[in-house]
């Protein structure tokens, strides 16, 4: 294979609502789109980076840098295999993963249409619809909280995750246990604690969670083997994941029981599948996260979850739980807690191309 043109650009998108998280928040997306051709054939992908470092130090300006300086320059032009070894040229770059997987993911997409297959097939996947769930940002009272999670309820999701810190967390959570006694609730602390929490994070294993995420620092893997050994919630990690090498970091030290993987935090979709094989074989759960993605992120992200060990509920929602309107046909829907994976060749959504050029604030182009 080879990209023989590659087109970065950025373009704002704005969620429907304000989205806050322990360690930061957003309501204006800048979204990065990576379009690649090469061989007749188009890819198109997503860098998942934020606009700022409150979640990891990549940056949507720092991802802009790695991959017009650094990444495309060294990969545009020559001869690779498939997504295992495109990016054999850059492997110098140390970190920077996001910026690695909007390469990775949108050669990924060439190779699925270069076979006539979906994404989903293509990278194993053996599901044609895959479980569902929502991620709900702090809101400022119990009100608010309880008005949205029905709402989110009555849209069929499968688990409602809620995202907690200190002053927000076990009677907020106490309260929603109380009025939905059956609902598959989790929580994501996005590293609000430490482990002289301890004893309060104890106090969770009375709420029946699915699990709680990343309670603890964004890089700290033997104070959450410290914190999984005092409680019986299990501990999901997210932050602190960034390779298969941390998994077997984790694994080895027992630091969490689930994986939340975002291929893009984690360097790509080969690299998710490792980690999704690496569970698998120590028979634990993984599930797919998410990262405020257009439609073209969120495809990859249902065809990685539509492999067999993700069994537990994506944060992969609806179209309309983000936008207005998404840059993709058709849009992603969830039913019955279930959202289908696309079967059409590569990520088999049609991205608006017209739209996306008129959105666009700019634009980067190799060949
Ligand atoms: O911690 O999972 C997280 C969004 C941005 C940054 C971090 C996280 C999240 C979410 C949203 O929880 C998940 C989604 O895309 O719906
Ligand atoms: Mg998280």
């Amino acid at each position: 294979m080879k990209i023989e043109r590659a087109t970065l650009r950025e373009i704002p998108l704005r969620l429907k609502e304000f989205f806050e998280i322990s360690s930061g928040g957003s309501q204006d997306r800048r979204v990065v789109l990576l379009t690649l051709e090469g061989d007749g054939l188009e890819g198109w992908s997503e860098c998942v980076a934020s606009a700022d470092p409150s979640y990891a130090y990549e940056t949507t300006d720092t991802a802009w840098h790695v991959l017009t300086d650094f990444i495309l320059p060294h990969v545009v032009g020559r001869d690779f295999s498939g997504p295992d070894d495109v990016l054999e040229p850059v492997s110098w770059i140390r970190g920077h993963g996001m910026a690695k997987a909007a390469v990775e993911m949108g050669v990924w997409d060439m190779a699925a249409r270069a076979d006539g297959v979906s994404l989903s097939a293509k990278l194993g996947g053996t599901r044609a619809a895959v479980p569902v769930g929502v991620s709900v940002g702090l809101k400022p009272d119990d009100d608010a909280l309880h008005e949205q999670v029905a709402g989110f309820l009555e849209d069929g999701y499968a688990r409602v995750k809620i995202k907690i810190k200190p002053g927000r967390d076990l009677e907020m959570l106490a309260g929603l246990r109380e009025r939905f006694p059956d609902v598959d609730f989790m929580a994501d602390a996005n590293s609000a604690y430490t482990l002289d929490d301890v004893e309060r994070l104890k106090e969770f294993d009375a709420l029946d969670l699915m699990m709680i995420e990343q309670p603890l620092r964004y890089d700290d893997f033997l104070h959450h083997a410290r914190l999984q050994e005092r409680i019986d919630t299990a501990v999901c990690l997210d932050e602190s994941i960034k390779s298969a090498a941390d998994t077997e970091l984790a694994l080895e030290l027992g630091s969490c029981r689930i994986i939340n993987i975002k291929p893009g935090r984690v360097g790509g979709l080969g690299e998710s599948r490792r980690i999704h094989d690496m569970m698998r074989a120590e028979g634990l759960a993984v599930w797919c996260g998410g990262m405020l993605e257009s439609g073209v992120g969120r495809a990859h992200n249902v065809a990685l979850a539509s492999l067999p060990g993700f069994t537990l509920p994506g944060d992969i929602s609806a179209s309309t739980r983000y936008w207005e309107r998404d840059i993709v046909s058709p849009e992603f829907t969830v039913s019955e807690g279930k959202m289908a994976v696309p079967v059409g060749p590569g990520i088999g959504v049609d991205v608006d191309v017209e739209r996306v050029e008129a959105l666009t604030t700019r634009v980067a182009t190799f060949t």
